[in-house]
């Protein structure tokens, strides 16, 4: 039978083949080579007892993310909170780039608890992220949440981000069948509590999946080459080519960039400093 892996728990996975859910373990050569069972990954399972089953094979992967972990993914949909805990645009950055890495067709940024913000905040993260699709939402007030499942029609997503920011909640809001715990952030240092423990794909609607995933703190791209940061900022993408006087211009220091020309015009500022800064991390 051929399903699809829904959580993962000590080895132990969840694969659903239509309408029903089998506890399966994985075969031993998994263990000895590197590929890792995924939420996500399509698999052929032979039964063992009622209920229960064993991985015989993973089926190839369009893709796959590493944090949070999940494979096939259609949509990536990065959520923070417009305030507590406050947004860390860096992180936000730092996703965007792994995303379009790692071949995910779709990205959409969710600003959640704008009922927290005020107007300009709003206006300023849409000029800066202009280049990406973005959502702002209130899982509390009901804000968003139609926009929301509109881009998530017919599509297999992962909603990812910092504890806190109401991933659950929001997939409560968009349907309250799934029930997810959600939880409070600690008092003091305003932080999330990693309510949500692992990666566990939902139904949200009949033809819509939606992966719910832990909040993660940082993220690195360490793996990622300098000459190819640059293709990874979508508002480059225009501009790249032969427009630069140097064939290897890595759009900093070299002069006659047609990157640089367009900083501050067409390319946000915030977005081109934060280029600047991902290349000297890389050195
Ligand atoms: N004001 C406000 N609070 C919200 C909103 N959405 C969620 N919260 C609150 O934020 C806290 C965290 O929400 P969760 O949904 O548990 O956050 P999460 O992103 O799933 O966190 P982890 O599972 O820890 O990664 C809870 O106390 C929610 O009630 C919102 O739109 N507005
Ligand atoms: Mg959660
Ligand atoms: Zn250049």
């Amino acid at each position: 039978m051929t399903g699809r892996i829904i959580k993962g728990i000590g080895g132990i996975y969840y694969v659903a083949v239509s309408d029903r859910i089998y506890e399966c373990k994985a075969r031993g050569r998994f263990r000895h080579s590197k590929i890792v069972p995924t939420v996500g990954d399509n698999v052929t399972i032979a039964l063992t007892e009622e209920g229960k089953g064993v991985i015989d094979e993973i089926l190839p992967r369009k893709n796959m993310l590493v944090r949070p972990r999940v494979a096939n993914i259609d949509t990536a949909v990065i959520v923070f909170a417009i305030k507590t805990p406050d947004i860390n645009t860096e992180l936000l950055d730092r996703f965007l780039i792994l995303a379009k890495e790692r071949k995910i067709p779709e990205v959409v940024i969710c600003i959640n608890k704008s009922d927290l913000s005020s107007e300009d905040e709003a206006v300023m993260l849409r000029k800066i992220y202009s280049a990406y699709s973005i959502v702002f939402a209130s899982a509390k007030d009901k804000v968003g949440i139609d926009e929301l499942k509109s881009k998530l029609k017919g599509r297999v997503a992962v909603f990812a981000g910092p504890s806190g920011v109401g991933k659950s909640s929001i997939i409560n809001a968009l349907n309250p069948k799934m029930e997810r715990q959600t939880g409070a952030l600690s008092e003091k240092i305003k932080r999330g509590k990693h309510t949500t423990r692992s990666v566990e794909l939902l139904e949200l609607d009949t033809d819509s999946y939606i992966a719910d995933s832990p909040g993660f703190t940082s993220l690195s791209f360490e793996h990622i080459k300098r000459e190819d940061m640059q293709f990874l900022f979508p508002e480059f993408e225009p501009y790249l080519g032969d427009g630069c006087y140097f064939n290897d211009c890595l759009h900093l220091k070299e002069p006659n960039c047609r990157i640089k020309e367009h900083v501050g015009k067409e390319i946000p500022q915030e977005r081109y400093d934060r280029y600047v800064d991902f290349m000297a991390m890389l050195r």
